[in-house]
């Protein structure tokens, strides 16, 4: 076995005063917190693609990132070696999960035939490295979007043949996530959506996806895959409008083609913020429809408009979806997969693992942060305050609809002489601010 990170040890945590950028300041795995450890809480995940398959490719040059795997030429042997610097990374940072699309692990062949040989082999490799490690599967996904058969789509393509392709795909990638434990299956919809309307059925084409999820959901049955099965919203690119927009978007589509019991949602921050709402917002959507499952963590940058998928170190936007994940009960399936690169500047091995440091410590504090806040419960009882018109009176008789517009007349012209009260924002972000800064 080769080691690829010689340079580094595992990762311990050494506490807020460590100025040791290989060690943690914040993320205490067995650290409890509410009768869970800080692993159990957080259960992170190394996404596959952006850790072993990034190189630093921008549209503008090419890739910049130094690894210790860049000597070996045979796509397969290069597919091996990343399972094992996979397994050995996810060691040394102490992550207890990691995630892949299909073509991350195994490159494609020229024949679908092949192409699942290859998955196969690589699959039984990455089942053998689990037998002595400790390291899971979160999720397993299809990268139905890289080649150029997925131009138009995959399951809203006009071509019948994509359709099929694509299924044949995650028929597949669905049975490799079952054989390796995988506790999810996540579907973006990577090119599902249009680029003009000019030449597109949008009817057939959201019709087709309806159906295409349809039949996942009938093959999960079938072969007794019980893992969770996510949809992971994104507004735009690559297409200009993606159909699983956002968590509301999604919600509506669910419902309508009767799939909402079958599957929940994965928040991701950078596509949150692509669908200009807070990274909250989405968690909160899905959350109140009893829909959430699942975050892919990252950051985006406000200042630019695309999916710039950077780590996330921003303890305010952590705090506040480790708060919706505390509501939400916290992860059951589901887990924190760093769906997040380095930046192109940052291409040194070594770099992987500051990055991830980052992210956890973020995360760390945000948890921390969050749970005083929720326990405390200052904000849910001011929310509470704030809404008391509707627990009595004429308010109580709304929300259990014993009236209607008639007698909401009646009522509103005896009591015209309205008074409202401070939403008190500004307190309410100080109080914010004191947490984070006094935890
Ligand atoms: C793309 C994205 C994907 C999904 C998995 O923006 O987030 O990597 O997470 O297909
Ligand atoms: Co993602």
């Amino acid at each position: 076995m080769s080691e690829f990170f010689k340079n580094v040890d595992k990762i311990k945590y050494e506490g807020k005063g460590s100025d040791n950028p290989l060690a943690f300041k914040y993320y205490n795995p067995d650290e409890v917190i509410g009768g869970k450890t800080m692993k159990e809480h957080l259960r992170f995940a190394v996404a596959y693609w952006h850790t072993f398959q990034g190189t630093g490719k921008d549209p503008f040059g090419d890739g910049t990132a130094l690894r210790p795997w860049d000597n070996i030429t045979d796509p397969m042997d290069l597919a091996k070696a990343k399972v094992e610097a996979n397994f050995e990374l996810c060691e040394k940072l102490g992550v207890p999960f990691f995630c892949f699309h299909d073509r991350d692990i195994a490159p494609e062949a020229s024949t679908l035939r092949e192409t699942n040989k290859r998955l196969d082999e690589i699959v039984a490799l990455i089942k053998e490295y689990m037998k002595t490690s400790s390291v899971k599967l979160l999720w397993g996904t299809t990268n139905a979007f890289g080649n150029p058969r997925f131009v138009h789509g995959a399951s809203t393509s006009p071509n019948a043949d994509v359709f099929a392709f694509a299924a044949s795909q995650v028929k597949k990638a669905m049975e490799i996530t079952l054989e390796l434990g995988g506790q999810n299956y996540v579907f973006w919809g990577g090119r599902e959506g249009y680029e003009t309307l000019l030449n597109t059925d949008m009817k057939l084409e959201l019709d087709n996806m309806g159906r295409f999820l349809g039949m996942a959901v009938d093959y999960a049955k079938e072969i007794g895959f019980k893992g969770q099965f996510l949809i992971e919203p994104k507004p735009k690119e690559p297409t200009k409008h993606q159909y699983d927009f956002d968590t509301a978007t999604v919600v509506g589509f669910l419902k309508t083609y009767g799939l909402e019991k079958s599957f929940k949602m994965n928040i991701e921050a950078n596509h949150a913020t692509l669908a200009a709402h807070t990274f909250q917002h989405e968690l909160m959507t899905a959350r109140i429809n009893g829909l959430f499952g699942s975050i892919d963590a990252n950051q985006g940058d406000l200042l630019l408009g695309w999916d710039t998928d950077q780590f996330p170190t921003n303890i305010y936007d952590t705090t506040m979806a480790m708060y919706e994940v505390i509501k939400a009960g916290g992860f059951t399936t589901g887990g924190l997969n760093f769906d997040s690169k380095v930046r192109r500047g940052s291409f040194e091995p070594t770099d992987l693992f500051y990055a991830h440091i980052a992210g956890m410590d973020t995360f760390a504090k945000g948890l921390k942060v969050a749970y005083k806040m929720a326990s405390e419960a200052k904000f849910d009882k001011i929310i509470e305050e704030r809404y008391a018109s509707y627990k009595s009176g004429i308010g109580s008789d709304i929300v259990n609809r014993k009236v209607g517009f008639k007698e909401l007349e009646k009522y509103a012209l005896e009591n015209d002489q309205i008074k409202n009260v401070s939403g008190r924002q500004e307190v309410l972000e100080g109080m914010l601010n004191n947490y984070i800064l006094n935890d």
